[in-house]
């Protein structure tokens, strides 16, 4: 079966009719359906599957042992995402081992494609919580008591996909079986279409994280609270807003967003008591990130405190700037020729494993540009491109 048709297989699964593009989210009735298709499709190429301790799939060709080639990407989507960030690397992987095979060409080191769990953080907050779990970036306290927006914890949510809550975090034995990941990705930006190229190398992953700003007032009567007794967290919150563009100008390579605010309770005819809003805020690297929050942060001080409101800022996630490894760079430049070499301002999972691993990343071209929207696209003959490009570096790096 073709790329593509792989692809094609999962195009209904958890799509969001209401709003468009996907919402797949950590042990969520949809990612649940595409851990079923993981496994058909594991079992079909005769791989052994196995879920580890924190609900990452890996799908095992011979026996998992030291030295492992590793290959994959992640199956959750932001909410309302497209339907190439994550899978495309999945599906690739997939056709890449029926490519070796047809090959006649068996990886010679212990091979297996992973599906990442809960690389977007879309439900729980933190992103790569499957990879940071499995590396100890997150610690297994911390990570059993993040809650999704119902406020189930993961530990729960875990629980109910059949884990074992108490299991989950650092994972060593596998940690140190892997000898070398690679993720394929569709592009998240415009490069390669202005360069007319369906493939890259990426270099790098610039710096990034997420901070919580929760702004209290006073909740009270839209109609009868006067303006002068009015504590309203709502206005601190959009003049926090209002600072993303200029801090975000004044920084390296600055980009902050607030794609998501919930105010509380959230009536039309009454004025808010608190206002949660996140930050998602990336730069060249943690000098300039955190330059750039920090500035943010005054403006949301200094709005709050004229507002008579208070406002607490929690970070919940930060990745610095990784580099992928030079060494697997060249290699795949010695199999793929002249393609060009990529920074991504996107995080992925190869990011967290690049600090333990032997990591490279390959992105395809996405014509549209954009990503984490239905509008995400790659077409046909590029996804099949680059899972032949993900076959032949995975053939070179395997014999
Ligand atoms: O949010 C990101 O950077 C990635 O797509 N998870
Ligand atoms: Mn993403
Ligand atoms: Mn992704
Ligand atoms: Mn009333």
């Amino acid at each position: 079966m073709s790329t593509q048709g792989l692809l094609d297989q999962i195009a209904d699964v958890g799509r969001d009719r209401r709003r468009g593009g996907y919402s797949r989210h950590a042990f969520d009735p949809a990612e649940r359906e595409l851990r079923t298709w993981f496994t058909e499709q594991a079992s079909r190429r005769g791989l052994d599957v196995e879920t580890d301790r924190n609900g990452n799939l890996w799908a095992w060709w011979g026996n998992p042992g030291p030295d492992a080639l590793v290959t994959g990407s992640h199956l959750d989507s932001v909410p309302g995402g497209g339907a190439f960030d994550g899978p495309l690397g999945v599906v690739s992987a997939f056709t890449a081992v029926d490519a070796l095979r047809e090959r006649g060409r068996p990886p010679r080191a212990p091979f297996a494609v992973v599906a990442f769990a809960e690389e977007e953080g879309g439900r729980f907050g933190v992103p790569c919580l499957g990879s940071r779990l499995l590396t100890g970036a997150i610690g297994a306290d911390a990570a059993r008591a993040l809650t999704d927006p119902n406020g189930v914890t993961l530990a729960e949510a875990a629980a109910g996909a059949g884990l074992d809550p108490e299991r989950l975090g650092p994972d060593p034995d596998r940690l140190a079986g892997i000898g070398r990941f690679v993720e394929l990705h569709v592009e998240q930006g415009k490069g390669l279409g202005y360069e007319n190229r369906p493939l890259a190398i990426g270099t790098d992953i610039s710096a990034h994280g997420r901070w919580r700003f929760t702004f209290t007032g006073q909740g009270d009567h839209a109609g009868t609270t006067l303006l002068m007794h009015r504590k309203d967290p709502m206005l601190p919150a959009a003049a926090t807003i209002g600072a993303t563009r200029i801090a975000a100008m004044d920084a390296s390579h600055g980009r902050a967003t607030v794609g998501r605010l919930v105010p509380n309770p959230g009536g039309t005819n009454v004025i808010a008591s608190t206002v949660d809003l996140w930050l998602d805020a990336r730069a060249e690297d943690e000098y300039c990130t955190r330059a750039m929050v920090e500035e943010i942060t005054e403006a949301a001080r200094s709005a709050a405190e004229q507002e008579g409101c208070t406002v607490q800022v929690t970070e919940e996630s930060y990745s610095d700037t990784v580099y992928f490894d030079r060494e697997l760079r060249h290699e795949f430049g010695r199999v793929l020729g002249k393609v060009p070499a990529i920074p991504t301002g996107a995080g992925h999972d190869a990011g967290i494993l690049a600090a333990h691993v032997p990591t490279g990343m390959l992105f395809v071209r996405n014509p549209t540009g954009i990503s984490h929207a239905p509008e995400e696209f790659a077409e046909p003959e590029d996804v099949e491109q680059g899972a032949a490009a993900l076959a032949d570096v995975l053939e070179h790096l395997g014999s």
